[in-house]
């Protein structure tokens, strides 16, 4: 006879917090939010730990380089996406290790021939008023000019009028080699009056643009995810068909971590591909898997060898898997489950395995219930998304900025590897993923900083100043329907009804 669950399963939204004793020593500024990644003996420190726990979904509109050093940055770490070619893939991961703080490689995709349609073009996807133009359009292309807002006007200039016209042209500019330091950079900025000054390597390539407005935002970031060459922590996803030969190349760009992309963990492809990991990398390697949704699924990716389990079947908010294949779970009830199995695990054996929450969180306070319920660290998609830094063009939809962000299992990602269970055949027939918009949320810093003040505030609230005492002390109920209505503003006629979408558009 089947399994049944004995009761029914619960996501984020039905679950609320109940306040404990708060010290005086309860202020956010207390608060640590750091947490292992990987698994660890009892007694020992784990090799990875996080400064903040947040991780990016391993997904094309979500983990780009560019994401990864902005969360990074804040203490987080992104999984770049493995639904590319091996190549691209590790070209992504070295480029956030070769990152220089302070050093922008341009978006900008202008070349002398394209016109004042193109820049306005391209300062709306990108939002970046300075341009420059290279010879083949691509961002280490040899440079041609420089593109400012000042150097054009809309309601004056033609807009078929050529780039080559109004640009700035090279021999126009103030330009550094790529030998220059971070110092020199910003003296010459400050000494010459500049806004952006080029960096450019041999036969006039672009490296990089380093800006005046940065000046400030480098040179403070107490949480970043540094490695022991101060380079910043990177991780990416993997496969269980072509391991073999993505591991290495992303082991030889330099990656930190891997995590073993797919729906669906609890299966003989993903033991075959974590023993294969281990038995080549040892523990100089570490590779997390999943997805599992229980206790019985944690147990055996635990036993697998995986450095830590990831949660989550149908919660995504792009997923439609529950829809089409009928498995998944509450994430929530799922979460509560895998936790425990965790915990069972560590007084059996002495070994902790870090669980990931991943999918479904929309509110930020999802993400103290998720840590409160036991959650070592969070993977987010939606919500990283909506950032400047995501991979996606950012475009206007009834007058307002929207992202774009669609699911590894849409018709657009075509990410087969991640829905089969493994094997060599493709078999993948239906999508089990949209592709949508989400609404543009600004810079990731502002985003993460403001999410996490709510995070630590709430802890406090619960009297706790780190994650295990989180855990320990939180006291978790679940609520009505009728309560949940109490739990937005009710009852009253909001004199702008946006408010209540913009608190819902928060995270
Ligand atoms: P969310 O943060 O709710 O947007 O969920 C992101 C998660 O959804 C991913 O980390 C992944 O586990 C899952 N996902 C990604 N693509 C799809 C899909 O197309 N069904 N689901």
């Amino acid at each position: 006879m089947a399994t049944f669950f004995e009761e029914e399963s619960h996501t984020f939204s039905e679950y609320l917090l109940v306040p404990g004793y708060s010290s005086a020593d309860n202020v956010a500024a207390n608060v640590s939010l750091k947490t292992p990644l990987v698994r660890f003996a009892r007694g020992e420190e784990p090799q990875i730990t996080l400064n903040v726990p947040m991780v990016s979904a391993i997904m094309q509109s979500v983990s780009g380089p560019k994401l990864a050093v902005a969360l990074a940055q804040q203490g987080g770490l992104s999984f770049i996406y493995g639904s590319q070619s091996i190549a691209d893939e590790a070209a992504m991961v070295r480029e956030v290790k070769s990152y220089k703080a302070g050093f922008v490689v341009s978006d900008s995709t202008l070349t002398p021939e394209m016109t004042l349609d193109d820049v306005v073009e391209l300062l709306g996807r990108t939002g970046h008023s300075t341009m420059p133009v290279t010879e083949d359009g691509t961002p280490h292309g040899r440079l041609c000019g420089i593109v400012t807002s000042r150097d054009y006007r809309l309601s004056r200039d033609p807009r078929d009028r050529r780039v080559r016209e109004f640009m700035t042209p090279f021999d126009k500019l103030v330009v550094a080699d790529d030998a220059t330091s971070l110092k020199a950079a910003n003296d010459l900025i400050w000494d010459k009056k500049l806004n952006a000054l080029p960096i450019v390597g041999a036969g006039r390539r672009l490296v990089a643009l380093v800006f005046r407005k940065d000046y400030d935002s480098h040179k403070s970031q107490p949480n970043e995810l540094l490695d022991q060459h101060k380079r910043y922590l990177v991780g990416a996803g993997i496969n269980t068909r072509d391991y073999a030969e993505r591991v290495s190349a992303l082991v030889e760009a330099g990656a930190d971590v891997l995590c073993i992309d797919s729906s669906e963990g609890y299966s003989e492809w993903q033991r075959r591909t974590l023993a294969w990991v281990r038995a080549r990398y040892g523990t100089s390697m570490r590779v997390g898997a999943g997805n599992v949704v229980d206790a019985e699924g944690f147990r055996f990716l635990a036993d697998s060898g995986a450095d830590f389990v990831k949660v989550g079947i149908g919660g995504g908010s792009i997923c439609i898997t529950r829809e089409q294949k009928g498995i998944g779970r509450g994430q929530a009830s799922a979460l509560i489950d895998v936790c425990r199995a965790r915990d069972e695990y560590f007084d059996e054996t002495g070994t902790y395995v870090p669980v990931c929450s991943d999918g479904g969180i929309v509110y930020d306070y999802h993400m103290t219930l998720a840590l409160a319920m036991g959650a070592d660290f969070m993977m987010l998609g939606r919500y990283f998304a909506r950032f400047d830094e995501s991979p996606t063009n950012r475009v206007s939809v009834n007058g307002q900025y929207m992202k774009e962000y669609w699911g590894e299992g849409s018709a657009r990602a075509r990410n087969w590897q991640r829905y089969d269970l493994g094997g060599d055949k493709k078999s993948l027939s239906f999508v089990e993923g949209v592709d949508s918009y989400v609404p543009y949320a600004g810079p990731l810093k502002e985003g993460v900083e403001g999410s996490l003040l709510k995070v630590k505030s709430t802890m406090c609230n619960c009297g706790a100043l780190d994650l295990p005492e989180l855990r320990e002390k939180a006291k978790i109920t679940l609520v009505s329907s009728t309560s949940l209505v109490e739990g937005g503003a009710h009852d009253v006629v909001l004199k702008d009804a946006n408010q209540q979408v913009s608190i819902n558009f928060r995270s």
